[in-house]
């Protein structure tokens, strides 16, 4: 059952306005040109400009995002009702939001979220006011009741059946909203000191759901290895753990759906992190467990 094989259906989205910064929204177009045989067959999701409330600093783009999110999460929708397997490539972290929407209409689904970052920011908490810093809180209901409400009404996901790991990069307030809604949260501090052998026992015995969707930031892995993100972290996960990771997720759980975001072709070196992206790519294209 697990390892069963599944048609794909490559989506793209290229926008940048959660996270506000210039570069990721180049990630697909960079990785179709150099990888044609990965990337070759996406369909791409427009980002239609909407008009925006300057109102509200602590929502920047929040129309256009979730015009966007919608849109992705329409797409990623009929993919898994013509039982596909949405692999979404970003563009910046906010697009979960409808790549996981659009999913959790069909079935339940845990998430594991694989990033540097939590993404359990809402509008009052966060810093920033950059969306990419809040879709997991908002999958979980809690923010901004227009995010919370995107492609239908309220949360998609039950704090049980989700993981965050490899955080090493949390905000003061951000960690209040994780620890009420009760997320687990497995710090990059813990892999170093557990093992990730250790670790992965612990994600098997905690998520205790069959299908998993997993949304992979790239700014998990340490930025010696992929630097072209768009904000880098120190430490983090070597490219062989990701794998390693990665061969598990798809041995022990239906995987549903996949986001690989947050590349950054302008901050990159010598294309390593285009060239691991491609890699994981690859591998979720075609899993051998
Ligand atoms: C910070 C915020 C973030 C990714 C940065 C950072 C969030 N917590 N996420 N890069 N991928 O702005 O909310
Ligand atoms: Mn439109
Ligand atoms: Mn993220
Ligand atoms: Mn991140």
């Amino acid at each position: 059952l697990y390892s069963e094989k599944m048609k794909n259906k490559m989506l793209a989205v290229p926008m940048n306005l959660g996270a506000n910064k210039a570069g990721i929204e180049f990630g697909p177009e960079v990785l179709e040109e150099y990888y044609p045989d990965t990337f070759g067959e996406m369909t791409y999701i427009d980002v239609e400009k909407q008009r925006e409330n300057f109102n509200e600093p602590n929502l920047k783009y929040k129309n256009t995002i979730l015009h966007t999110c919608n849109k992705l999460a329409e797409a990623t929708n009929e993919a898994v009702r013509d039982g596909f397997r949405p692999i979404t490539i970003g563009g910046d972290h906010s697009i979960a939001l409808g790549s996981i929407s659009g999913v959790s209409l069909e079935k339940e689904i845990g998430v594991i979220w694989i990033d540097a970052h939590g993404d359990m920011n809402t509008d009052e908490s966060t810093i920033s006011g950059n969306i990419h810093g809040m879709p997991l809180a908002a999958l979980l209901g809690a923010g901004d009741r227009d995010l919370v409400n995107c492609f239908y009404e309220g949360a998609k996901i039950d704090p049980k059946n989700v993981i965050i790991l490899g955080a090493r990069d949390l905000d003061v307030k951000e960690r209040e909203v994780i620890e009420e809604l009760g997320v687990k949260v497995i710090h990059y501090d813990d892999v170093m000191h557990k093992g990730l052998d250790h670790i992965l026992d612990e994600i098997k015995d905690y998520l205790k759901i069959d299908n998993l969707h997993i949304s992979f930031d790239v700014d998990s892995i340490d930025p010696e290895h992929a630097p072209g993100v768009s904000t880098p972290v120190r430490l983090g996960f070597s490219p062989e753990d990701m794998f390693k990771t990665f061969k598990f997720l798809f041995k022990n759980y239906s995987i549903s759906s996949v986001d690989i975001v947050e590349y950054n072709p302008v901050n990159d070196k010598n294309g390593k992190t285009m060239d691991f992206v491609n890699e994981l790519t690859e591998f979720v294209l075609n899993p051998t467990v």
